[in-house]
């Protein structure tokens, strides 16, 4: 019989159905782990809501109150999926309590919160994850892998985007990822910051930024009912509340090792989706994804010869990384749930291997930190470093 490690999940929205599917899947997909997952307890905000979350997404138990979750003892690991003004609160006290810990991203709203959440989890020693899941994407490990082979030689550019459209109507409601106070930033916490990861992942740490930030939408509906809602909900309030984050991020990049780039996030891209990409050119080729086709990666290496030097276009299956666990042919085509899926395998891995998740607490504190100086390039309209 395999460990069973107890998740303790604070939060019941969006993120909790995709972390409650993972736990569930992962030990279908993954059966080389020395323990499995279980679904023990998970909180909302009202009895009645938190019934409901733990007969939907699968929990043994359900509670109002996550402090006794915490402090529970039958717990291993607690999952924070509420929104990102908790997820300091929350973290430092499962920390202190023993419990390996993975949060959603943005880590927290500032560099001030992720610095005190790193702290916590180095002085207790617990296994510590946050959810950028979008490098557990095959594609973009292979693409890792062709980097650290030196497939591609050094890196020059890294051109990154994150282009989404839920909020490019007026109407679409005030929800709390419009609201500082609650979220940080805008656009750039709840989406940029996945780019900025995918920059920290594969080309190394950036260490000077110039951005400029845009509020297109400057009030909307103000939201009633529910914690979280994406894009426009007919029928809704036609009270009015002010944005204070950006809708929009455009930001020049220098990176410690010498290579440059960009990063652009908004989520008022009429016609783009989920338009999360990434060209990388180094000097003996160049690597470029788009997560809206998840399942390729396309390749160009100058070696080739004239007559053939292009893009080409390599499709994930068994050969590429987390092929051993997804599925065994490729074309089969992997979505959202397998990249959360390999999350949660990383995060067991880790917690039985006793070794550091990736990408841990450290690394979505250095994302912190990079996006505090993009709002401060974007305030001051100068290259501000990053205090790394
Ligand atoms: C909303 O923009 C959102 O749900 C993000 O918060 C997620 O991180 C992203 O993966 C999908 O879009």
């Amino acid at each position: 019989m395999k460990k069973q490690l107890n998740v303790g999940m604070i939060g019941a929205g969006f993120m909790a159905k995709a972390h409650s599917m993972a736990y569930a899947s992962m030990p279908m997909f993954f059966t080389n782990t020395e323990a499995t997952p279980y679904r023990k307890t998970i909180v909302d905000v009202t009895e009645e809501l938190a019934k409901a979350a733990a007969e939907r997404l699968g929990f043994e138990n359900y509670s109002t109150d996550w402090r006794s979750v915490v402090e529970d003892p039958e717990i291993d690991i607690i999952d924070i999926v509420t929104p990102n003004d908790s997820h300091a609160e929350i973290a430092i006290a499962a920390a202190k309590a023993g419990k390996h810990i993975i949060s959603e991203k943005p880590l927290a709203r500032n560099a001030k919160e992720t610095k005190e959440m790193l702290e916590a989890v180095q002085q207790a020693k617990v296994r510590n994850m946050v959810a950028f899941n979008y490098r557990k994407t095959p594609a973009v490990a292979l693409a890792k892998k062709f980097i650290d082979e030196g497939a591609i030689g050094k890196i020059m550019n890294f051109r990154g985007t994150y282009l989404q459209d839920w909020s490019a109507d007026p109407e679409s409601p005030l929800s709390w990822r419009f609201q500082k106070d609650k979220a940080g930033s805008g656009a750039l916490g709840d989406i940029g910051t996945h780019v900025i990861d995918f920059a920290h992942y594969l080309v190394g740490d950036i260490a000077e930024v110039m951005a400029t930030t845009q509020t297109w939408v400057k009030e909307r509906p103000i939201q009633t009912g529910g914690i979280d809602s994406l894009g426009n909900v007919k029928g809704g309030n036609t009270e009015k509340g002010p944005v204070d984050v950006d809708d929009e991020i455009s930001t020049l990049l220098r990176f410690k090792n010498g290579a440059v780039g960009s990063i652009e996030a908004t989520r008022n891209a009429w016609g783009r989706h989920n338009f999360l990409t990434f060209e990388i050119h180094g000097e003996k080729g160049s690597l470029y994804f788009n997560y809206e086709r998840r399942d390729e990666l396309q390749v160009c290496f100058a070696e080739d010869g004239d007559d053939r030097r292009g893009y080409r276009t390599i499709y994930t299956g068994p050969a590429h990384p987390y092929g051993e666990g997804l599925w065994p042919i490729p074309g089969l085509g992997i979505g959202y749930s397998e990249t959360k899926i390999v999350e949660v395998y990383h995060l067991i891995e880790a917690i039985t291997k006793n070794q550091e998740c990736e990408p841990n607490f450290l690394d979505g504190h250095k994302i912190a930190l990079v996006s505090d100086a993009m709002l401060e390039s974007a305030e001051s309209q100068r290259w501000v470093r990053v205090d790394l």
